[in-house]
């Protein structure tokens, strides 16, 4: 064969992936290889692993439909290596191309990889960007350079989201007007996206997609093969194609997206996804693109279908959030993986795993999550999130558990939220304060404590909540950081304003917690 082997990894299922942009069908081979190495390299969530070889299996289907050579080796073929480069030399050996082509990937440890594939094959390998981000890599840097945070540089404080989400707006023409002005003449409508559920209102159900024959396999052979890993997949229904991914985004767009601004932040018991967009784990395997997303928001808007603060909201996250954590990602690896600017050490205490505390609103958001491989932003950011920030737990702990119980986990996401937004181990290049709470933010956003034996308004004695002590011991633990931290100097007073026997009968209680958590 004197064409390209052409490599797509479990989270490029898309017919517009860079490396198969000048397929020639006659001559070219596409490799889609599921190894065990990528099921295992953290312990994902079943629903993930299901999810990926599922979308992988559904996506060699069609190329193959459409004339194209594939070559997809499955999980438990004869002779399969359990690596992508042990896949990539045997298929090399076998068609015996006369190059490589591939996608940049969303880990570093995978371009690591794909970096010796060239002395292993004996193959040139062409590595193209991955144009499904609406910012391009080369882009992000210019835009972090001028902003003065240059590559690998730990620069807390220079870079802001929502700089870069300005200049997103007007590089793409999302919600702009035709004098160059953001739509409804503001950037942000995020003042009006804090709203509480009230008790009893109607949440609309998200459509489901039921295992097909494929998934059902599928789903067979992760139960079978990894039966240790976190999750349960009985509630599988996540869309593995871009046809059901379509209509996922299209179920959103009708029936929650207008309600998406104001319940943005909201939490409520037995409601796992609210009005949120369950669009992510679709995303970030390659079924549905950002630009898509962001024109049906926008497209509802114009047709009158969903006000401005719900779209906006929901463009911010795609075109914001999501694009400035890939950007952060490869602009400061491989040094970010390693940051604790915090000095975190303790282990991650059991119940993440087992859901088994009396913390009602933990005990919701790990349930959940086993069950649905599914928890929704401020669920992660300000429960788990939260906890592990004030308990001081160790982040490669805590980024190996975000990475393993969520469907939508890849490190280039995961990594800059978790590390950066929730747990402030990057001291401050994601976020310019940490994202600490007491227990009365979650109770504000939340109907949880009514469930919880503890009292969310105490922060000493046998009922208080632990976010609450926790809350205090952290600002005291850090004092010293928080000084050359102008954005935390209204927590820093108020805590200087408490009476001291106080503040030390709140420390007590924390260090007695603390070192009873297992
Ligand atoms: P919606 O609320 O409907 O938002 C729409 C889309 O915006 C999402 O699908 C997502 O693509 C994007 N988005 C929203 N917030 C963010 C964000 N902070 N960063 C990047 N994209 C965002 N998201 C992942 O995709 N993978 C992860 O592994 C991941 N880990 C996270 C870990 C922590 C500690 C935190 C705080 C957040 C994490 N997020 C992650 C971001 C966010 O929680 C999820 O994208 C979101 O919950 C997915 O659900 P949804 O599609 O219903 O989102
Ligand atoms: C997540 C995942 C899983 C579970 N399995 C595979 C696989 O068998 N083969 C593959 O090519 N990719 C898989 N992936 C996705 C990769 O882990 C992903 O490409 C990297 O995490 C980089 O984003
Ligand atoms: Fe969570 Fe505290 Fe409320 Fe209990 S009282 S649900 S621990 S915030």
């Amino acid at each position: 064969m004197s064409g390209a082997l052409r490599v797509v990894l479990g989270d490029q299922c898309s017919h517009s992936l860079s490396a198969l942009a000048d397929l020639d069908p006659d001559r070219d081979v596409v490799l889609l290889a599921e190894v065990e190495a990528e099921c295992t390299y953290v312990r994902h969530h079943k629903q993930k692993i299901a999810l990926v070889l599922s979308a992988m299996r559904h996506f060699a289907g069609a190329l193959a439909a459409r004339g194209v050579r594939v070559e997809h080796v499955r999980l438990e073929d004869e002779g399969n290596t359990g690596f992508l480069a042990g896949e990539v030399e045997r298929a090399a050996a076998r068609h015996r191309p006369a190059r490589v082509v591939c996608t940049h990937p969303g880990e570093w440890r995978v371009l690591e990889d794909m970096r010796g594939w060239e002395a292993l094959t004996g193959l040139p390998v062409e590595i193209r960007d991955d144009d499904r981000f609406l910012c391009g890599l080369g882009r992000f840097r210019r835009w972090a350079a001028e902003h003065g945070a240059g590559e690998g540089s730990n620069t807390p404080g220079k870079l802001r989201m929502e700089s870069f989400y300005r200049d997103m707006r007007r590089a793409t023409g999302l919600l702009m007007d035709d004098a160059g002005k953001p739509e409804g003449g503001r950037w942000n409508f995020d003042a009006e996206n804090r709203r509480r559920l009230p008790a009893r209102a109607p949440v609309p159900k998200p459509r489901r997609f039921p295992p097909d024959a494929v998934t059902r396999e599928v789903m067979a052979m992760v139960e079978r093969r990894f039966p240790g890993h976190f999750g349960a997949l009985d509630a599988f229904a996540w869309p593995v194609t871009a046809h059901d991914a379509a209509s996922a985004l299209e179920d959103f767009v009708a029936n929650r997206l207008p309600l998406f601004g104001d319940y943005q932040d909201a939490m409520a018991a037995g409601e796992p996804t609210l009005f949120h967009g369950l669009v992510s784990t679709s995303l970030n395997a390659g079924l549905l693109s950002p630009r898509e997303c962001c024109d049906a928001a926008v497209e509802a808007w114009k047709r009158g279908e969903a006000p401005l603060n719900a779209v906006e909201g929901f463009v911010r996250q795609v075109l914001g959030w999501r694009e400035y954590m890939r950007g952060l990602y490869w602009l400061q690896m491989p040094g970010y993986a390693h940051l604790n600017a915090l000095g975190a050490r303790r282990k991650l205490p059991w119940f993440y795993w087992s859901g088994e505390t009396e913390l009602a609103c933990v005990r919701q958001v790990v349930k959940q999550t086993r069950d649905l491989a599914y928890a929704h932003h401020i669920q992660r950011l300000m429960v788990t999130g939260n906890f592990a920030l004030l308990a001081g737990l160790d982040p490669a702990e805590v980024n190996e558990w975000y990475m393993a119980v969520y469907a939508d986990a890849y490190e280039w996401v995961e990594l800059p939220n978790t590390h950066g937004m929730a747990i402030h181990a990057d001291g401050g290049i994601a976020a310019s304060k940490p994202y600490a709470a007491s227990g009365a933010y979650i109770n504000r956003m939340s109907d949880y404590c009514r469930l919880c034996p503890r009292d969310p308004k105490q922060a000493t004695g046998p009922d208080a909540c632990p976010f609450n002590f926790l809350y205090w011991d952290f600002i005291a633990r850090h004092a010293d950081r928080w000084e050359g931290n102008a954005r935390m100097w209204p927590v820093l007073n108020g805590m200087r304003r408490m009476d001291p026997a106080r503040l030390s009968a709140i420390r007590a209680q924390a260090a007695a917690y603390l070192s009873g958590l297992s």
